[in-house]
């Protein structure tokens, strides 16, 4: 199938609107500041979208000049220390209005984004960017490279703005964080032993990344799995047990953490006066009780120990969320296109709804929330499948993280484009990476 050239623009487009959008919710005087402190400051991320694109499709597909060299290098992913360097245990520090060494003023920034902008909209319109046999636009990869990237860093923009103080940013209007719901029972599901698909061959679909190609499945042993996320309110009884404070729940690196960072709750969660509270995008609320607990995976492997439960892998997520009795799907609800009805993705809210608050997103077996409301941690080193071979568009994209450092996620959050939402999608992070959108749910 061709390249639909105006689906392709208008995605772009799109795209390029809803970065622009999430840079409007901020201050001006966060411009250079860095909100975790291990990653580059937010002025990196307004250059790095359109840089990334430009460079992969203008000047890496199609071979045509530079904009502005220096630009571009500041740009690259190349150095960005938190793909490589970052441990789980930067602590935040946000603030600092002004403009360190080597960081272009942000007219500049506009006027490099504005420039690449428009070459890649105009190749896009025009140019031959899908070309069967070329290592980077064969069935137009690097256009889908592009336009997956940069949905992609809209989750990172926003769990990075998660952590600035309230006061620089502007809560749209009318949003209110949606704290209600009754906290879901303690429910556990019999998934039967059966075959679950974990990678694709490349041509069996429009577009994937490299991790997860080509096809692989696996036999999964039959388990069970909790039908709904970890809440806050159960969380907190691991919490209130002293659980950070017992070494017997943590891996040994784990524990190290945990001591040498005085970690005592989830980084979402902050103590007042004897009671808890989350931190919202906008607002600090009281800590609702039914919305599943943010975790790392260190965090997540702790508390599943204390339940005398674990983790579920990357292949029984699969087999819980996209098996049925009568074969795999799409989506946990079948074939659906997805809609706010089936899960909490989308940018649909900036924080979290009720676990259990989208049954209509059920999966074949009835476990919910699969997919929105926080990615689910696995306990699966991030790898390639056998056969991988990394993209011509971006070669490090998923080999330079094969360390066994780096843990699978699956699923979504609510700021995962819908267009991520495909069974084969894997995102991985360290696993002390206390930053991201991410849940889990016990198996045994
Ligand atoms: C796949 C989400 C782990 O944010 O580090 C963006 C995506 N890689 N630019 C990340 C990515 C390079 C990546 N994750
Ligand atoms: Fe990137």
């Amino acid at each position: 199938m061709p390249l639909d050239r105006l689906a392709a623009v208008a995605w772009y487009r799109r795209n390029r609107a809803r970065s622009r959008a999430l840079f409007d919710l901020l201050d001006e005087d966060t411009y250079y500041s860095r909100p975790i402190a291990l990653r580059h400051p937010i002025v990196f991320y307004e250059g790095h979208l359109p840089g990334f694109s430009f460079n992969t499709l203008i000047k890496k597909g199609l071979g045509r000049p530079s904009i502005d060299p220096r630009l571009e290098a500041l740009f690259a992913r190349g150095i960005d220390p938190h793909e490589s360097t970052v441990g789980a245990d930067g602590s935040s520090r946000a603030g600092g209005a002004g403009r360190p060494d080597g960081w272009p003023a942000r007219d500049e920034v506009h006027a490099f984004a504005d420039e690449a902008d428009r070459q890649v909209i105009d190749a896009l319109l025009k140019d031959d960017v899908d070309q069967a046999g070329h290592p980077l636009l064969d069935r137009a990869e690097a256009v889908f490279t592009i336009l997956e990237h940069e949905a992609m860093h809209q989750e990172t923009l926003l769990y990075m703005w998660h952590r600035l103080p309230f006061a620089q940013k502007r809560k749209p209007a009318g949003y209110q964080p949606r704290v209600e719901g009754a906290i879901p029972g303690d429910d556990w599901i019999e998934i039967p032993a059966g075959c679950a698909t974990l990678g694709v061959a490349r041509n069996a679909h429009v577009f994937g990344w490299d991790n997860e190609h080509p096809a692989m499945s696996a036999e999964v042993q039959a388990f069970r799995i909790a039908r709904h996320d970890v809440t806050n309110a159960r969380y907190l009884e691991f919490v209130e047990a002293g659980g950070y404070r017992d070494p017997q729940w943590w891996r040994p690196e784990d524990w190290s953490w945990v001591q040498r960072d005085a970690v005592a709750h989830p980084l979402f969660w902050e103590p007042d006066g004897g009671r808890w509270y989350w931190r919202g995008m906008f607002d600090l609320v009281s800590l609702p009780p039914a919305w599943p607990v943010y975790v790392s995976q260190a965090e997540a492997v702790a508390y599943a120990r204390w339940r005398g439960a674990r983790l579920p892998t990357e292949a029984e997520f699969q087999r819980a969320a996209y098996g049925s009795p009568g074969g795999e799907r799409t989506h946990p609800w079948g074939e659906a296109p997805p809609d706010g009805a089936r899960g909490v993705f989308d940018f649909a809210s900036w924080d979290p709804e009720a676990a259990g608050s989208h049954p209509k997103g059920a999966s074949a077996w009835g476990v919910e929330d699969l997919v929105g409301n926080g990615w689910e941690w696995t306990s699966t080193p991030f790898g390639p499948f056998p056969g991988f071979a990394a993209m011509a568009s971006y070669p490090e994209y998923s080999a330079d993280f094969f360390d066994g450092e780096h843990v699978i996620m699956k699923g979504a959050s609510m700021a995962t484009a819908k267009e991520l939402l495909r069974p084969t999608f894997r995102n991985w992070f360290r696993v002390r990476y206390p930053y991201v959108y991410a849940t889990f749910r016990c198996a045994t």
